[in-house]
């Protein structure tokens, strides 16, 4: 991607820039009266939001990222599509599907306030991802950065078959200290214990961390809030068109077997992926779209 040309077509004068970033990916700055950003158009990923107000950022981005075309970046918001998890056919293809380690397109960028960005990325299919899924479709990722931060992910079924899809925003929630969290909005949820054979289990209070956690919460509400008392704050997630909701923290064990995350790095954020995944697949007709809505704001008692 040509970083100068970017510029003159969708560069915006104060707000937003195309840079060479990490692994020479293209990136983009933003800066505007709400936030500061940092977006891949490699992956379409967020990896970093940060409003003018705070002194944290919203996301954790592990230093020893891969940034290379095929490899997913550790951190950030990746987007799991059109499976979440390992690969539901058993073809051998990539855990958490394809959109995660390929190149996007800019669609559109576009200065709505002096505090609201709004960017649209779009997959670009390529042979090799025809090789994993041959439906006809169009991915488009809506990012708005302004004093929070919105995603809305849409599919749209272009060719004449229905097709399924499973999916997830897996953001790398920054937070201070693990053992100060807790996440409230799961209480009454059931979810499936991924580490224990994904035994359906019940959530009696909210959610705290001392081990490694890996769930699917099924049939959840559609509001959240990691309360950090390590950073004072909370991050409240709102969602729409989601029954489920993934909670992951590798801790330490299962850290050291992640070659792109260092050992410690599990004290510091929390994976909340609304999605839709397991059961709550999302069949999708000819000519229909589906838009899964994110919208990540921080808080303070
Ligand atoms: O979202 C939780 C999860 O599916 C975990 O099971 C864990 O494997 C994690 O995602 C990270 O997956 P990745 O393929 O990015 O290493």
């Amino acid at each position: 991607m040509d970083i100068d040309q970017l510029n003159i077509d969708y560069g915006i004068a104060d707000q937003l820039t195309f840079v060479k970033g990490n692994g020479g990916l293209p990136f983009i700055l933003i800066s505007n009266a709400g936030a500061t950003a940092l977006i891949s158009v490699y992956a379409a990923q967020i990896l970093s939001f940060q409003p003018t107000t705070e002194c944290e950022d919203l996301l954790f981005l592990s230093q020893k990222s891969y940034y290379e075309e095929g490899k997913a970046i550790r951190g950030g918001i990746p987007i799991c599509w059109p499976w979440f998890g390992p690969d539901p056919k058993d073809l051998d293809r990539p855990d958490h599907g394809f959109v995660r380690n390929g190149l996007w397109a800019v669609l559109a960028t576009t200065a709505i306030a002096d505090n609201e960005t709004r960017i649209i990325l779009r997959f670009e299919e390529t042979i090799q991802s025809k090789s994993y899924w041959r439906q006809a479709f169009t991915l488009d990722l809506e990012i708005s950065v302004g004093d929070t931060l919105t995603l809305k992910l849409v599919t749209r079924n272009t060719g004449n078959k229905v097709f399924s899809i499973t999916q997830a925003l897996h953001a790398y929630l920054h937070v201070g200290d693990i053992s100060q969290v807790q996440i409230l909005g799961l209480e009454g949820s059931d979810y499936l214990d991924k580490l224990d054979d994904s035994v359906q289990k019940h959530q009696s209070g909210a959610v705290t961390f001392l081990e490694e956690v890996d769930r699917i919460y099924t049939e959840t509400q559609n509001e959240w809030i990691i309360d950090d008392s390590s950073f004072n704050r909370q991050i409240k997630i709102t969602a729409t068109s989601n029954k489920t909701m993934v909670v992951w923290n590798p801790w330490e064990a299962t850290s050291t077997k992640i070659p792109d995350l260092e050992p410690v790095d599990y004290q510091h954020f929390i994976c909340l992926e609304a999605g839709n995944v397991d059961t709550d697949t999302i069949e999708i007709l000819p000519g229909n779209e589906y838009s899964l809505l994110t919208n990540f704001k921080i808080t303070r008692d």
